[in-house]
């Protein structure tokens, strides 16, 4: 069990060179990108010293980079005494070891994946959370094995980014074999925690309560959101992927609707196959969801294009289906004008401060409206002996009128479909008009 848990201290910051492509297939601009990867770096405990970018139509097969752009490199390193070089896209196993020869030991060389993979390794908290980091760095590890232990026989001391994963292990003791076995034994791990997780909340959806579901770009401030709405205090920080596990808190609208409200983790744009794979029982909970809210960091120059990388996620989970807002926080940072525009131009968003606690009413009553979307009014006849079912009118559903008469409860409600389906066998009247 012990072999592959991720350690989690960063003694000394390491030296970090950080290597850009641009193959001019638009989306996201090289610079923003490189910013937010040396935003990673640093989260991951590592001080960025140079930046290295190259205009490339397609990537060069060998190094990613061409070689003369490779030699440049090599006496930044040197001249720098950079320990680790991360390159913004993701490199092949091949790609990744000529690159490490050509620059020599002690250099490591990593990817965005290898850097994501290790904050989440050391930012996972819960037994799940840590089974999912593993699942998705082994997966990351296995046909870079050679690659990455090769050279670690008889020199252990190379610490650090993409090293603590496995850290320790010569490449006699880590065979293919062994990861793989892990590998599966992870995975029936984690569905049967996903399986745990689908009973609550079937449970949850029995009872009728309405889902909700943060889901946004990472630092957009979901967290801060859930601790304002809910008084928590989850963690909350200015660091990419502050949070791993889910959260999950109840909260009372003001019609008396009981909601739940859960925090989960964020995205990012050339998010790592593997960790939406891996991630899957934790996602769960958005696919669950009977509403999603977009939280939008509107302050952040790429808003639009986090947006769409969150859609990209939604979809890759089957999500993206499910009724949504869009919330644009951070508002704070904005000036009259582009709130008037951001306003004018997405009528449908919700515009907020999650930090300066301004915006969340006009949140809550969007979110009752969401959840009343699909209400029904209905008359039913609740036996006195189904007194669950009497609590759960009163608590579930907006009662418009009730008699105490012979042989139940007569009341005439707003319910949900679901509450709906479960009166139905007591409904004397109903008006499948919906929002009537
Ligand atoms: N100015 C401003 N800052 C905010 C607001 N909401 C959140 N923040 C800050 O943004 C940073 C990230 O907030 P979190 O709530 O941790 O963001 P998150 O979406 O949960 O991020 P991850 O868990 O890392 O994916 C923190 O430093 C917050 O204080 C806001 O409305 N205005
Ligand atoms: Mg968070």
């Amino acid at each position: 069990m012990s072999r592959f848990e991720p350690l989690s201290t960063v003694p000394v910051p390491e030296r970090a060179i950080l290597v850009g492509v641009d193959l001019g297939r638009g989306g996201w601009p090289l610079e923003d990108s490189l910013a937010e990867l040396g935003r990673l770096a640093k989260t991951d405990g590592a001080e960025v010293v140079s930046t290295v970018t190259q205009r490339l139509d397609s990537p060069v097969p060998r190094t990613f980079i061409g070689s003369g752009k490779a030699q440049e490199l090599v006496s930044l390193v040197r001249n720098l005494s950079a320990d680790v070089v991360i390159f913004d896209d993701e490199l092949s196993p091949s790609q990744q070891s000529n690159l490490e020869r050509i620059l020599g030991e002690p250099t490591k060389v990593i990817d965005r994946t290898a850097l994501i993979l290790d904050i989440f390794g050391q930012h996972a908290t819960t037994h799940e959370g840590r089974l999912q980091v593993q699942l998705a760095q082994l997966q990351y590890v296995l046909p870079r094995l050679r690659g990455m232990w090769g050279h670690l026989v008889g020199e252990q001391t190379r610490g650090g980014i993409g090293s603590r994963f496995g850290q320790g292990e010569s490449q006699l003791e880590v065979d293919r074999r062994l990861v793989r076995d892990r590998i599966s034994w992870l995975r029936r791990e984690l569905r049967e925690l996903e399986g745990r997780r689908r009973v609550q909340s079937k449970a949850r959806w029995d009872s009728g309560i309405y889902r909700v579901a943060l889901v946004g770009y990472t630092n957009a401030g979901k967290s801060t959101l859930l601790n304002q709405l809910t008084g928590s205090e989850v963690y909350a920080k200015d660091e990419l992927f502050a949070t791993l596990d889910p959260t999950t808190r109840r909260l009372e609208l003001e019609e008396g609707r009981k909601i739940t409200l859960t925090d989960t983790v964020g995205f990012i744009q050339k998010l790592p196959t593997t960790l939406v794979e891996s991630f899957k029982s934790t996602l769960a909970e958005v696919r669950a969801a009977d509403l999603v809210l977009k939280v939008v960091d509107a302050s952040d120059s790429n808003a639009r294009k986090q947006l769409a990388a969150v859609d990209d996620v939604l979809a890759d989970i089957e999500s993206d289906k499910i009724p949504s807002v869009v919330v644009y926080n951070k508002c704070d940072l904005l000036d009259a004008d582009e709130r008037n525009v951001l306003s004018a131009s997405h009528p449908d968003a919700v515009l907020l401060s999650a930090l300066g606690s301004w915006g969340l009413r006009g949140l809550l009553y969007r979110i009752a409206q969401e959840a009343s979307r699909d209400d029904v009014t209905i008359t039913a006849l609740v036996p006195y002996d189904k007194g669950l079912l009497m609590k759960m009118v009163h608590e579930r559903c907006q009662v418009v009128r009730e008699e105490y008469v012979q042989g139940g409860l007569m009341a005439t409600v707003r319910a949900s479909s679901r509450m709906a389906e479960t009166l139905a066998p007591y409904v004397v009247r109903a008006s499948d008009v919906a929002g009537s």
